[in-house]
């Protein structure tokens, strides 16, 4: 465990110090204020202080106030030494964040039993935080994959389509769905099913964009948000991620298995209500015309002003007569 000590006496510091390494801490000292309590905020600092309250610049209980007011996110245990020993005293000290007062000169004994106690509120409050942090990832995160859940991603499309709109930039929806998922749980059992969905996952991660993001929708189905996407760009992520997965049989406990998977393409405008129904839309499609590819669904809105000559119907006339349908 690591302690941060500052005194500006030399001779109590180093008796400190001395203490401290006999009982198997590791320290780092200061002899002013100002240094150790730059040291203190850093991220990694030690998360056990001992302060001397009277130094010249910052005092104890100035840093102390400080640290308070500044970490939200980890704890720091502050113990302040002083020949203050007034019942006011300690009060002024637990006032402004400190976590204990002994005074000088102290008893060694005390001091590492206070010590302990620290050590004992830090191992609390780490159990804590890490308890925090797992329930908020599981909350947030579907098990099997590790991916965002129906709930978190449809957070995020709400978050990425204020931001399309405050930004006036598109936002791209694309829905995609294991084809025939129910054969292979059939064929070779859940927990292979399992396996597959797993890796259906990480290849629709690998053939994302760093800012895309995709989340398990349900129990086959995955939602892709393609940010700054329109119709065109989002149809070629549609491919990359088809292809990714047809490609290349999965293989999972020496069995090569082929999976491939239809989606449903759509993009701004629309509220989020509309995109996701959109993109329903042309996954059902993509179902309907056989399965393993990509269907786009273009908003009304688009069908109207842009015509029939957007980019995406010169470039692709199949396409272009699935709108006209
Ligand atoms: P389609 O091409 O029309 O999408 O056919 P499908 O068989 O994929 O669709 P259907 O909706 O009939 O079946 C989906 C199957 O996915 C049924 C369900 O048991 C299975 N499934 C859903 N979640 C999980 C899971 O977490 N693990 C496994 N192994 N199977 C799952
Ligand atoms: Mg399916
Ligand atoms: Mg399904």
């Amino acid at each position: 465990v690591r302690v941060l000590v500052a005194d500006d006496d030399p001779v109590c510091l180093t008796l400190l110090v001395r203490l401290l390494k006999s009982w198997g801490y590791t320290t780092i000292a200061f002899s002013d204020g100002e240094s150790a309590l730059r040291e203190l905020l850093v991220p990694g600092a030690p998360d056990l202080a001992i302060l001397d309250w009277v130094m010249p610049g910052r005092d104890g209980i100035d840093i102390a106030r400080v640290v308070r007011a500044q970490h939200k996110d980890s704890y720091r245990y502050i113990i302040l030494i002083s020949a203050k020993d007034t019942q006011a005293d300690y009060l002024e000290a637990l006032a402004a964040g400190a976590d204990d007062l002994l005074t000088k000169p102290f008893d060694p004994q005390e001091l590492k039993a206070r010590m302990h106690v620290g050590q004992r509120i830090l191992t609390l409050q780490a159990g804590l935080l890490h308890a925090i942090e797992t329930t908020r990832f599981q909350a947030t995160h579907d098990l099997l994959t590790g991916l965002p859940n129906r709930l978190s991603i449809l957070d995020t499309l709400d978050r990425e389509l204020a931001r399309a709109q405050r930004e006036h930039s598109q936002l791209a929806v694309i829905m995609g769905d294991v084809d025939h998922f129910k054969q292979v749980n059939d064929t070779h059992g859940h927990l292979i099913g399992d396996d597959v969905l797993r890796e259906v996952a990480s290849r629709m991660q690998q053939s994302l964009r760093t800012y895309d993001h995709v989340g398990r929708f349900g129990g086959e189905e995955f939602l892709i948000l393609a940010p700054t996407a329109g119709l065109e760009a989002a149809r070629e992520i549609g491919e990359r991620v088809r292809l990714a997965i047809a490609r290349t049989p999965i293989t999972t406990e020496g069995i090569a298995i082929n999976v491939t998977l239809s989606l449903g393409v759509t993009a701004t405008p629309g509220s989020s209500g509309e995109l996701l129904r959109r993109a329903d839309v042309a996954l059902y499609r993509a179902k309907h015309e056989g399965r393993n590819r990509t269907c786009v669904e273009v908003s009304p809105l688009v069908q109207t002003h842009e015509s029939l000559r957007s980019p995406l119907e010169e470039r692709d006339p199949v396409a272009a007569r699935r709108r006209v349908v």
